[in-house]
């Protein structure tokens, strides 16, 4: 089923390279705007009052709901806006189940933002997987002395304005191209479809530094700022104005109503958005696949916030090592008591790539459960990103590779 929808979907180097002249057209005017801009222009933000349905204030515009499609697909993904605020990150300590790294409770200011309704799905994921492999190609054309020599200097080309777009300059730099793009195939292991390949299921099993690529892809291609979300910002998306610990409550007995996880799932992940809401209308925040943050894990981050509040961008923990780092919301493999939304669970070093027979281990994919659970949503912040943002939310940790 995956490679039909590659064929279909993907077909040929060359629709790629269109692709890429078209995203490196869209984001050459976007960043026309000026650095720090207050306000994003593009979908989901409108001057008129919404007459009805969801809708955020924001400096004399609205956030609203919007759709994408991927250039030259037909693959689509919703956005949702989610309003500033203040929120307590963290359990109550009567919270049944609850885990000492769940406190102290710290209030956190959240600027608004947007949310993906879904977790990234498969069929969305490999699109850039597929990206991935065209680069490959192109790379091989661009350095294959057997070549037309007019075809070689055009591939060339081709492969410098999807660099230049694409992947990490800075990295390639300093560790030669072929540190990331030559040594390390984003090849489909066979543990990476274990949970299931339907383009309506989440994708799971990538690293967070293959989640950050392919929200920097993402970005690129569609001319918008995306990233994966702080940890802050997915407890308060996750909660949608509640104190409980679920979005719905405090009773476990109703998580089937809402969630994916060990007693339902059937041991796989299930089509996005197959659940109900919560009250911000975001499905899976408990569940399916459970999601990575941007975070570092550290048992005593909340005990190092004080009371607040805190804005969430100063919370965060931006990562000083490759593991352990924050993941979210629980999976098809736990237990309920893990999807709570205060719940805090952290990755694995050498554990979640035990099986990987590849020398270096892959930087993209993990190959052991819990890894097989986590995968990913996407948020979009109502500011611009900053050079420096762009950097930290995007950018490989050296280490990683270097470790990888
Ligand atoms: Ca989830």
């Amino acid at each position: 089923m995956v490679i039909h929808m590659h064929e279909r979907l993907f077909g040929s180097i060359r629709f790629w390279v269109k692709l890429f002249a078209i995203a490196f057209f869209v984001s050459g005017t976007a960043t026309h705007s000026k650095e720090g801009h207050p306000t994003v222009t593009g979908p989901g933000l409108v001057t008129e009052k919404p007459a009805g349905g969801q809708f955020v204030e924001v400096d004399g515009a609205y956030m609203v709901p919007y759709t994408e499609t991927l250039p030259g697909t037909d693959i689509k993904f919703e956005m949702l806006p989610v309003p500033g605020g203040e929120f307590l990150m963290g359990s109550s300590e009567t919270e049944a189940e609850r885990a000492g790294d769940e406190g102290p409770q710290v209030r956190i200011k959240v600027e608004p933002f947007w949310i993906a309704k879904c977790e990234v799905s498969w069929a969305e994921y490999q699109s850039f997987m597929a990206l991935y492999d065209a680069f490959k190609k192109l790379q091989l054309l661009a350095t294959n002395p057997n070549q037309q020599e007019g075809d070689a200097a055009q591939a060339a080309e081709k492969l410098n304005l999807i660099k230049s777009h694409a992947w990490n300059g800075s990295v390639e730099d300093e560790w030669g191209v072929d540190a990331v793009t030559t040594a390390t195939p984003l090849y489909d292991s066979s543990f990476t479809y274990e949970a299931g390949d339907a383009p309506e299921q989440p994708a799971v099993t990538m690293t967070q530094f293959a989640a950050k690529q392919y929200t920097k892809w993402l970005s690129g291609i569609l001319g918008r700022d995306y990233r994966l979300p702080s940890e802050a910002e997915w407890e308060y998306a996750a909660r949608g104005g509640t104190t409980t610990a679920y979005s719905f409550g405090d009773d476990a007995a109703q998580l089937g109503d809402y969630a994916w996880f060990d007693e339902n799932a059937d041991f796989q992940t299930h089509p996005v958005g197959s659940k109900k809401p919560n009250a911000w209308g975001i499905h899976d925040m408990h569940g399916n696949a459970a999601e990575w943050t941007l975070d570092e894990y550290r048992e005593g981050t909340y005990a190092g916030l004080g009371k607040g509040p805190v804005d969430a961008a100063i919370a965060l923990c931006w990562p000083t090592k490759v593991y352990p780092r924050v993941i979210r919301g629980g999976s098809w493999l736990d237990a309920a008591p893990v999807l709570r939304s205060a719940a805090r669970h952290k990755s694995e070093e050498d554990e979640w790539k035990f099986k990987d027979p590849n020398i270096p281990k892959s930087p993209w994919w993990f190959t052991e459960e819990p890894a097989t659970g986590v995968g990913m949503r996407i948020v979009r912040p109502l500011k611009t990103l900053s050079a420096e943002e762009k950097t930290r939310v995007w950018e490989a940790d050296v280490d990683d590779i270097r470790q990888d």
